[in-house]
């Protein structure tokens, strides 16, 4: 059993796993680019190797460096963070080669899941729902393909890549008109991105959000889930804001029980073990559909931590270290509602453009209900060669209404000088309506949300939303809101806070 652990990671992500191994006593190891000398992951960790020069964002994708490292340092074992380098076959393929243990799943599991192709049957295969489209588990040709959009699929269908995700190499086909050039330019942009221009179809499934579901699986065949995240607040792709539970699925618990069971399933088809993600597609009337696995930590893992109380980095080590769970399905109690916004190096209001600088001052938010995921200090310089994320900040009340209240005081009392960060865009998405009443899916902020002319009339909604909390009776005033405000089509006809108040 490992003793001693090597975070293949750099950032937020590498100090949050850190701290998961001091934790419960095992010793660290950091690696690090020349960019990262003084980066606060090499100064927690209690030895650290440099593996490379700047520019050093594929420094960390260098797999036989990493290897080193481990083996000079002794680490028994790799944690490889989220990013690119978590979801590699060859490198969780390479440890294990090395006799080094993978914290993560099996090469095997991260293959299946990495071909959406493959998954896909995997899933039907397994009776978990996915959207109708292209069966077939092998290749089809543009030929082919045209057939089955015309006879089998139908319009509006999705041009999707087998190696995709991101929304890279998709394409949107409203008529048979355009499908043969949809079909070329999905495969083009595929190719260019994964070298791999595979595509399959499905049917487009309009006003969705995503919600997905955490899994736990330990190496004696306990697969467990442990709740829901929202995510549908995303921007072109890249996720803005999380929460746990999701606003939609509310107090039906029926419906997050099948949800999470059918994710348990979905896991339990490519014999998962460790921590993973179920993505599911969840249209307007509740169908929801397989969308792809993710085969890591995730970025917003920490919703879900907060509200169930279980600590899903600390469950990572403790499965990789060959014991069981510590709680069974049945022991996994959903409390409360956790918030979680992305603070990035963007400006807003230039459509998110990077911010490039240094952080000369930063003051963090803290106190009750607040939680900063970070690894940024005074003197910290954001580059182009790292994503632009400065920290996570999240906040927890017993109710949705309490989370964003705090939120709303965190964002507050952020300070950061020497670049724009994304924290105006928190501000008012938080003040307006749609997110207040739970109402939005993955279109929303991409053609919904306009920030340059978004309402934020600030004390006023803090108001409510204080007597809000004032006069709930535990969570049913908090629903009422979320209900009432469900129904849109007579918001112009009422005054903006009438209908919370109704
Ligand atoms: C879809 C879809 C609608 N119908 N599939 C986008 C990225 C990839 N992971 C799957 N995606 C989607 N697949 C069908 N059949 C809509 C999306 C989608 C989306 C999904 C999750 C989160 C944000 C999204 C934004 C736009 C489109």
């Amino acid at each position: 059993m490992f003793q001693k652990v090597l975070v293949a990671n750099r950032g937020e992500i590498a100090v949050r796993i850190l701290r998961a191994c001091k934790d419960i006593g095992l010793q660290t190891v950091a690696v690090y680019s020349d960019a990262d000398r003084n980066a606060l992951h090499v100064r927690y960790a209690r030895e650290a190797y440099n593996i490379g020069p700047a520019p050093a964002r594929d420094s960390y994708l260098v797999i036989d460096k990493i290897i080193e490292a481990a083996k000079k340092s002794g680490a028994q074992a790799i944690h490889p963070g989220y990013g690119f380098l978590a979801e590699r076959a060859e490198f969780a393929q390479a440890c294990k080669d090395a006799g080094i243990t993978f914290i993560g799943p099996s090469p095997d599991a991260i293959t299946k899941m990495g071909d959406k192709i493959t998954a896909r049957g995997i899933m039907q295969k397994a009776g978990v729902p996915v959207v109708p489209g292209t069966d077939s588990e092998s290749d089809l040709t543009d030929e082919q393909l045209i057939h089955e959009a015309n006879n089998n699929v139908g319009y509006p269908l999705l041009v999707k890549a087998a190696a995709g995700g991101g929304g890279k190499g998709m394409r949107a086909v409203h008529s048979p008109d355009d499908i043969e050039q949809s079909i070329a330019s999905a495969r083009a942009e595929a190719l260019a991105a994964f070298g791999d221009g595979r595509v399959y179809l499905e049917k487009l499934v309009t006003g969705a959000r995503h919600i997905e579901i955490q899994i736990l699986a330990d190496t004696f065949g306990n697969t467990i889930h442990l709740g829901e995240r929202e995510c549908s607040i995303q921007r072109r792709h890249q996720k803005l804001l999380e929460e746990c539970p999701s606003p939609f699925i509310g107090t039906d618990e029926n419906l997050r029980q099948q949800m999470g069971a059918v994710g348990v399933k979905a896991a339990q088809a490519v014999n998962y073990v460790g921590a993973g993600t179920i993505e599911f597609l969840v249209d307007e009337d509740k169908n929801f559909y397989f969308l792809e696995m993710n085969t890591r930590l995730q970025v917003e893992h920490p919703v879900t931590e907060i509200v169930t109380g279980v600590d899903i980095v600390r469950e990572q080590l403790r499965i990789a270290r060959g014991k069981r769970l510590r709680l069974l399905q049945d022991d996994v109690k959903m409390n409360g509602w956790a918030i979680e916004c992305r603070v990035n190096a963007e400006d807003p209001f230039q459509k998110f453009m990077p911010s490039i600088g240094t952080i000369s001052s930063v003051i963090l938010p803290t106190g009750p209900g607040v939680r900063v995921d970070t690894a940024v200090y005074p003197g910290y310089e954001i580059t182009p060669h790292y994503d632009s994320m400065i920290s996570k900040l999240i906040c927890s009340g017993d109710t949705r209404a309490e989370a964003i209240l705090r939120m709303r005081r965190a964002l507050e009392e952020y300070r950061i000088l020497g670049v724009k960060t994304t924290i105006p865009f928190h501000q008012q998405l938080l003040d307006s309506h749609r997110f207040m009443a739970g109402v939005f899916n993955t279109q929303f902020v991409d053609n919904e949300f306009d920030i340059s002319t978004a309402e934020g009339e600030n004390a006023e909604i803090a108001a409510i939303l204080a007597a809000v909390i004032a006069h709930r009776e535990n969570q049913a005033a908090a629903q009422v809101v979320t209900k009432n405000a469900r129904d849109t089509s007579n918001w112009k006809w009422v005054g903006r806070y009438e209908r919370i108040h109704r």
